[in-house]
């Protein structure tokens, strides 16, 4: 029998500690002035402002020893780099596509599938947009169409698995455009727009077999699949005894292909790939991948990162990494929970989402409460957080207005393996005391708005 971590009444981190980075905390004033230069937009202050960095998850996770020693090993090889090998193998033995072409972050991927599968007026359904994502099918004359079910656009409903698709709507636009218009269906794991929210087995091969009858690929954004595995053991029937492993190789062979950011689940600060089982796919990425990124065996990555990346997917799926990553984002949940702060329910795997509508209901959404209440956060303690609100969301192509989507947040990420519990009890107590003062807070108007992805680096100044 395999005794999970899970098992124990509490986790504790899986490692011990060699070396450590010092962080700075600042004054009020440091923060004032720090804000105001970047515009009231948590991306744009520098790190070295930042006390307990909660922007992202992605590339911002400690390495193993054996990682670091991995990077000591890199081949750096223009062509055929022994650390190619490496991670081709790993990909192959833990997620099982049948062909690899590295990319130097996940929207070199979807860059890729985009390009390749997406034709002009062409229709492509996701469980729930991503930013990079919608933008590449956008850039290669597609329109996305969001097929997730009703209930992941409602902060307070607590279905176990709010990143399953609605194979109606999915039907729905089969009928009206014809499945000849859909170049696959974009299938994230552990959905990043929802709160982290996962998709079931279960769902999965009800769409699998629709998608079959159909003739339409499922591509997986790979992302953060092996922590939507660990959602899968933990709450649906039949899969108590299984390993991460072996649900997250389940997931794969129900898709066709997948692009990953490697810089969240694997573990790593740079890297990402495009998979797939389809030869001709396969040859079209590889010769695309010369144009945008490098040579096939490398991506626009080092030999090293390569290593790093094969290694970290070994280290991804170990039980009681998967056990501490969860157990310290619901830590911090439950603590914030607890203190009546209104968050996105369930809580999911990587970050904790406020929920800024009800925490400045008396901000309007077209003055910005998620991007608002992210600089407070910083203002307060010097916590960097992230807006996934209606500034992540952009404008209507159609209309030229701000989407105002249903879900209004502020994230809180955790970065894999940096932080303890003392920073998660830190943070509570600061959002605590910002939710307190909350009545007394105005929203923010856009001063800069870039053409693409506006949220990276659109400045805004406070309301009066
Ligand atoms: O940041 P990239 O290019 O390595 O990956 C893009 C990307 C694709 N899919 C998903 C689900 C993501 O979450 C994602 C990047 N996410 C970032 C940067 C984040 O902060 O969540």
């Amino acid at each position: 029998m395999t005794i999970h971590s899970s098992d124990r009444p509490s986790w504790a981190e899986p490692y011990k500690i060699k070396t450590v980075e010092l962080i700075r905390m600042t004054t009020r004033e440091e923060r004032e002035q720090a804000i105001r230069e970047a515009g009231y937009n948590t991306f744009l202050i520098k790190s070295r402002d930042v006390y307990i960095d909660l922007l992202t998850d992605s590339g911002t996770s400690a390495m193993s020893d054996r990682q670091w020693a991995g990077m000591m090993v890199g081949d750096e090889a223009y062509s055929g780099s022994e650390n190619f090998y490496n991670l081709q193998n790993a990909v192959s033995e833990y997620y099982g596509y049948k062909y690899l072409v590295p990319t130097h972050q996940g929207r070199g991927a979807e860059n890729l599938l985009s390009q390749i599968m997406i034709k002009d007026g062409d229709y492509v359904p996701g469980n729930m947009y991503f930013t990079t994502t919608r933008l590449h099918q956008e850039l290669a004359g597609g329109t996305f169409v969001d097929v997730i079910i009703d209930e992941a656009h409602d902060a307070h409903n607590r279905h176990p698995f709010k990143g399953n698709v609605d194979i109606e709507k999915l039907d729905r636009l089969v009928q009206e455009v014809g499945a000849e218009r859909i170049p696959y269906i974009s299938l994230e794991g552990n959905v990043n727009m929802a709160g982290g929210q996962p998709f079931s087995m279960a769902n999965l091969k009800e769409l699998n077999r629709y998608c079959r009858k159909h003739d339409i690929p499922i591509m997986l954004d790979a992302t953060r699949t092996i922590e939507n595995a660990w959602f899968i053991r933990e709450r649906e029937e039949g899969y108590a005894n299984k390993s991460l492993r072996s649900i997250l190789r389940e997931i794969c062979d129900l898709t066709d292909g997948a692009t990953m950011s490697a810089k969240k689940d694997l573990l790593v600060n740079i890297g990402g790939f495009f998979a797939c089982n389809d030869e001709t796919v396969f040859r079209k990425a590889q010769n695309m991948v010369v144009v945008y990124e490098g040579l096939h065996t490398y991506g626009g990555l080092a030999g090293r990162d390569m290593e790093a990346m094969a290694l970290g997917i070994r280290e991804a799926v170990m039980e009681d990494h998967q056990a501490s990553r969860i157990g310290q984002v619901r830590y911090l949940g439950d603590m914030l929970r607890k203190a009546g702060i209104p968050i996105v329910n369930p809580i999911g795997s990587h970050a904790i989402f406020l929920n800024a509508r009800e925490f400045l209901p008396h901000v309007d959404q077209d003055d910005y409460p998620a991007q608002t209440l992210a600089a407070e956060l910083y203002l307060e303690a010097g916590i960097r957080s992230m807006e996934r609100g209606n500034v992540s969301a952009g404008r209507d192509p159609e209309t030229g207005k701000n989407r105002r989507p249903a879900l209004e947040l502020v994230r809180l990420t955790l970065p894999r393996r940096v932080y303890t519990q003392a920073h998660m009890d830190v943070v509570a107590e600061s959002v605590l005391r910002v939710f307190e003062r909350r009545e007394s807070i105005k929203g923010l108007k856009m001063t800069y708005e870039p053409e693409y992805l506006r949220f990276f680096q659109a400045r805004f100044a406070p309301l009066p």
